[in-house]
């Protein structure tokens, strides 16, 4: 495993027993542990194993589809496949043709850090560069895929930074139009090797979505991650640009509430999300993860006997 400095989850090889192992069966297990639930995306977060190489992870990509052909794989970020594939020997284009066969869906927006070099050599000096995380969603996106993108901040980069980076994920977005979504990610602090850094204010955080939308006026959304930034931050971004707050959510992997999230366990009723848009004045509409609309919930009757599971998205269409 890279050391990664903001991580409260990662864990180095030597101290492996501290983090989380699975083998194929157990991944296999948690996909089989939601059968017959409405469940229409499976979220996967890689890290980098010597073990868990392009064969093993086609493998999994193939035996999801087996198993449940109609959900979606979305999965790993450029840092694991530019490690697998240069592992294998092969260059992007080829690798996520691969990845594709397999069953690969969508790619989620993780890895993506800052871009800047200044900034990348001191958080994620083991990750891929940033030329290489763009030039792995570009191959992608010639291939007809669709991704998203990530920026984490608040930490030691600076306002240049960000715009640096938001600049080359326009550039890019410019040239294929596969992007969906970018999803800003406020640094949290707990447990990892950045913890002596504060965490910027909710004022900072509005803003920040609020320029996003504005800089990038060439990506149709723009999502706050409930379970990273609270469930009432994520509320109030609505009015800052957001149009998505993402899905009822189970957090498996434990990266935000590990790294000092409010939301322990995340989880939300699709009632709680519901109410949560409807309390702002928006319109609740559930999506795929293409953003297809599933279901308009804007008249929905909850019955407050009915649990309402699921990992439903409901973003806010304005
Ligand atoms: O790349 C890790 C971030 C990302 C911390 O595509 C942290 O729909 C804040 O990308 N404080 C992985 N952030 C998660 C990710 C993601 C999440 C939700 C939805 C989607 C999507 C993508 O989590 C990493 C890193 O930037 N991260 N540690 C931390 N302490």
């Amino acid at each position: 495993m890279y050391d990664c400095k903001f991580s409260s989850y990662s864990r180095l090889i030597k101290k492996r027993e501290e983090g989380w192992e699975y083998t194929m069966e157990d991944m296999m297990d948690i996909v089989r542990k939601y059968d017959g639930q409405p469940v229409t995306e499976v979220h996967i977060v890689g890290g980098v194993l010597p073990q868990y190489d392009l064969q093993f992870y086609a493998e999994f990509f193939r035996q999801i589809k087996a198993h449940r052909p109609d959900l979606h794989v979305k999965a790993l970020t450029p840092v694991e496949y530019h490690y697998i594939f240069k592992k294998a020997k092969i260059g992007y284009a080829e690798g996520m043709k691969i990845m594709q066969e397999a069953g690969l869906d969508s790619i989620p927006g993780g890895g993506a850090e800052i871009f800047h070099p200044d900034i990348r050599q001191q958080i994620a000096a083991d990750k891929c560069t940033g030329e290489q995380w763009l030039a792995i969603h570009e191959e992608w996106h010639k291939l007809g895929g669709r991704s998203n993108a990530t920026m984490l901040y608040g930490h030691i980069e600076g306002y240049e930074h960000r715009i640096h980076h938001l600049e080359e994920l326009r550039k890019l977005q410019d040239r294929t139009g596969g992007f969906q979504t970018f999803i800003p990610l406020k640094f949290r602090n707990q447990d990892n090797q950045m913890s002596h850094l504060p965490e910027v204010n909710v004022v900072e955080d509005l803003r920040n979505y609020a320029i996003s939308r504005i800089y990038l006026d060439n990506f149709d959304h723009l999502k706050a991650y409930w379970p990273m930034i609270s469930r009432n931050i994520a509320q109030l971004s609505l009015a800052y640009g957001v149009d998505d707050i993402d899905g009822t959510i189970d957090d498996t992997t434990k990266i935000y509430s590990m790294a000092g999230s409010e939301e322990q366990s995340p989880a939300m009723s699709t009632r709680e999300l519901v109410q949560l848009i409807r309390q702002v004045g928006r319109q609740p509409i559930e999506r795929d993860t293409l953003y297809h609309v599933v279901k308009d919930y804007t008249n929905e009757v909850f019955d407050a006997e009915t649990t309402y599971l699921g990992y439903v998205a409901l973003p806010v269409l304005n």
